[in-house]
Parts: structure tokens; C-alpha cells; sequence
């Protein structure tokens, strides 16, 4: 199939570019879904462009822009600071990406670019009201020491948020991941945590926030709009929308990673979340999709934004068949089973599909 479009792979095939990136930006194993708190080198990875040489000794957050009192903070003023200790469900905005025909050409997640950490940090919410916001601010830019370029523009990663969403009290300055200092791939010494929001959001690396008067329009902000067609306006990407994953049951075949089950009773496990609002419903499906059960849903969550387990009892008979399960949340928005394109493979939460071989 030959796709006119700028930015889609007009073949079936994954180029070298990708899997450079796929390299460098692991995913979670899925049988990582059978812990509460991702281990850190499990949680999924992205970096858009390198991990910066960062010395916490030196290191220093600005606050600057409309503000009545610029701040600088070193690490020392930051973890002097209160801190809370939260349990987040991450996922990166393009998850899911790779499945979609015509391809978009990124990073090509499959499904598993998602973790849950134990993050500490302290609240935004406080720091901000220490500067002091003038009235005029809509919203505070964020920035990271990475830098690089991508669609043309030379930039420092950097992404706003508008000034309520900022003010939120669950949004932390984030120096600790699982109890330990955070690992220099997931932005040490700090980063923005915004809980509930696809991963783009919290920026790694944070070096200024910056309070603005019109909104921000960098590269970052223009690259995560919902769009069919390059040059439309679209809309921003902004929240996680609900999505369950499955423990691919059995073990695997090396090169396919299809899965092989003996007939019987099987347990199969997973979780789901949302960052709009909470689980209320996860279904499974051992027919390919035809027909829907319900899963039993796990106790609540520690957080509102930590994903949820669930189980479901399935009688294996002998065969070919193809597991999938979907969530649906309090808002009663639901996965979809046929994918729901947009150009660049953004917010994409099309059901997982697990092919399993019953002997
Ligand atoms: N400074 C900076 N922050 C960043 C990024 C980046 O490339 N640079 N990637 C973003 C994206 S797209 C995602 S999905 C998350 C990934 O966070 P993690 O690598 O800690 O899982 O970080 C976000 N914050
Ligand atoms: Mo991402």
C-alpha cells in the first residue's frame, strides 16, 4: 500500500531508524504487568533525544518568567522541601503506535510503553505561589537540559501546562523514583510528574519553568495534536485514555512470542488504567474480539493514578486462539477494537490482541 502522507511508512516493513530508536527506548516487559511497582529498569523508557551529563551538585531549577520573585532552586533547596511519595501509572502518548496501518514513523511501541513507579518529589503547587504567578500567566513552561532536533527545529525539550493544571497539588518536582535517586535515564536529578497525563508531559531533566502569557506553541506542543492530516489544526493531546493489558499467558516462542498454554483452567491477569477517571470496567475476550466477559477487578489502587489489577478464569481447549481484553472507565469511555488512526499514532488505545496456541 503506497500512503501519500508525510510521516507514515508506505511499507509493512520497520525501518533501521526506528528500531535505533526502539533500542535506545525500551518498553515494559509484559509480564513486568504482575507487579504493583514496576522495578525501575522495567518501567518503559523515553528519551527523544540524549540523556544529559547532569551534576546534582550544580544543578538548578529557575522559576522565571511572570512572576513577582525569580527563583533559583539547587537540589539542596528542593529536597529541604516537603516531599510526598505517590504511585503513578506512566505511558507514553504514542503506545500502540506500531500496530497502526499506514505506520506513523517514530518510536514504534507495540503496547508496553507504560510503568508504574513509587515517585517522590515535592508538590509544584507551593514553589509556584512562592514566586508568585502574576494574574496575566496562562501557563508555566517547562524545560529539560536534553537537546536536539526534530522536525527541523533545534530545541531544548520543553512542554507547558496551563496554569490550574499546574497548580494541581499532585503535581510534584519529582528527585526519587522506588526509593532511590532517580536513574539518569529517567531525569536526574529532576523531573516534572504530572499524574493522569500521557508521559510527554513530565519533563526530564528539569532546568526552568518558565510563567508565560500566551500559550506555548514549541515544537513539543505542536507535535502532540490529534490530527488525520499534517498542517491541521487538531487537538492536544492530554490525558491517558483508559487501556488493559494482559500477562500473555503460557510461555513464549522465541522468534514470534506466540504463546503456548496447555488445555484447562487458566488464570489470566493484567491490569488497566485511565488518567481521565477511575477502572470501572475490564472485559475479556477468547474469541478474537466476538464475544466479552467480564474480568474481576483487583482491590483499589494506593492512588487515583496507579493502575489496577485484574484477573479472569478462562477454560483453555485445544487450538489456535486470540485473547484480548479492554477497560472502560468512569466516564464510561471504552477501548476501541479497530484502531483509531490519527497521524501520528497519538492517544492510541486500541485493544491488546494476545494469539495463543492451546495444546
Ligand atoms: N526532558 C525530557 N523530558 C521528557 C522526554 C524527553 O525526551 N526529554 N520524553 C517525554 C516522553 S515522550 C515520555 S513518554 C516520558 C517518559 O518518561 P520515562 O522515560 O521516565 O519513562 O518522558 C517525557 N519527558
Ligand atoms: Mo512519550
Amino acid at each position: 500500500m503506497i500512503d501519500p502522507r508525510p510521516g507514515v511508512s508506505s511499507t509493512e516493513e520497520i525501518s533501521l531508524d526506528e528500531l535505533q530508536l526502539a533500542a535506545r527506548n525500551h518498553g515494559m516487559p509484559l509480564e513486568a504487568l504482575r507487579y504493583d511497582v514496576t522495578p525501575i529498569g522495567m518501567h518503559y523508557l523515553l528519551t527523544h533525544f540524549d540523556i544529559p551529563n547532569a551534576d546534582a551538585a550544580t544543578w538548578t531549577v529557575e522559576v522565571g518568567g511572570r512572576v513577582e520573585r525569580p527563583l533559583v532552586l539547587g537540589m539542596d533547596d528542593l529536597r529541604a522541601r516537603p516531599f510526598v511519595t505517590t504511585v503513578v501509572t506512566m505511558e507514553c502518548a504514542g503506545n500502540g503506535r506500531a500496530r497502526l496501518h499506514p505506520r506513523p514513523v517514530s518510536q514504534p511501541w507495540l503496547s508496553e510503553a507504560v510503568g508504574t513507579a513509587e515517585w517522590t518529589g515535592t508538590p509544584l503547587r507551593p514553589i509556584l505561589q512562592e514566586a508568585g504567578l502574576e494574574a496575566d500567566a496562562v501557563e508555566i513552561v517547562f524545560t529539560g537540559a536534553d537537546h536536539g532536533i526534530q522536525g527541523d527545529a533545534e530545541q531544548d525539550y520543553e512542554r507547558s501546562l496551563g496554569v490550574a493544571e499546574a497548580l494541581r497539588d499532585d503535581v510534584l518536582l519529582a528527585f526519587e523514583i522506588n526509593g532511590q535517586p532517580l536513574p539518569p535515564q529517567h531525569g536526574f536529578p529532576v523531573r516534572l510528574l504530572v499524574p493522569g497525563w500521557y508521559g510527554m508531559t513530565s519533563v526530564k531533566w528539569l532546568t526552568r519553568m518558565t510563567a508565560v502569557t500566551e500559550p506555548f506553541e514549541g515544537y513539543q506542543m505542536d507535535a502532540y495534536r490529534l490530527r488525520q492530516r499534517e498542517g491541521e489544526p487538531g487537538t492536544p493531546v492530554t490525558r491517558m485514555q483508559p487501556r488493559a493489558l494482559m500477562i500473555p499467558p503460557g510461555f513464549p516462542e522465541f522468534l514470534t512470542r506466540v504463546r503456548i498454554v496447555d488445555a484447562g483452567r487458566v488464570l489470566l491477569q493484567g491490569r488497566a488504567w485511565s488518567g481521565v477517571a477511575p477502572i470501572e470496567r475490564v472485559e475479556c475476550s477468547t474469541d478474537g474480539g466476538a464475544s466479552w466477559a467480564g474480568a474481576t477487578l483487583g482491590p483499589m489502587p494506593p492512588s487515583l493514578y496507579a493502575w489496577r489489577s485484574w484477573t479472569f478464569g478462562w477454560d483453555a481447549t485445544p487450538g489456535e486462539h486470540e485473547l484480548a481484553a479492554r477497560a472502560t472507565d468512569g466516564t464510561g469511555s471504552t477501548q476501541p477494537v479497530d484502531q483509531p488512526w490519527n497521524h501520528h499514532g497519538l492517544s492510541n488505545n486500541m485493544v491488546q490482541r494476545v494469539p495463543v496456541r492451546v495444546r
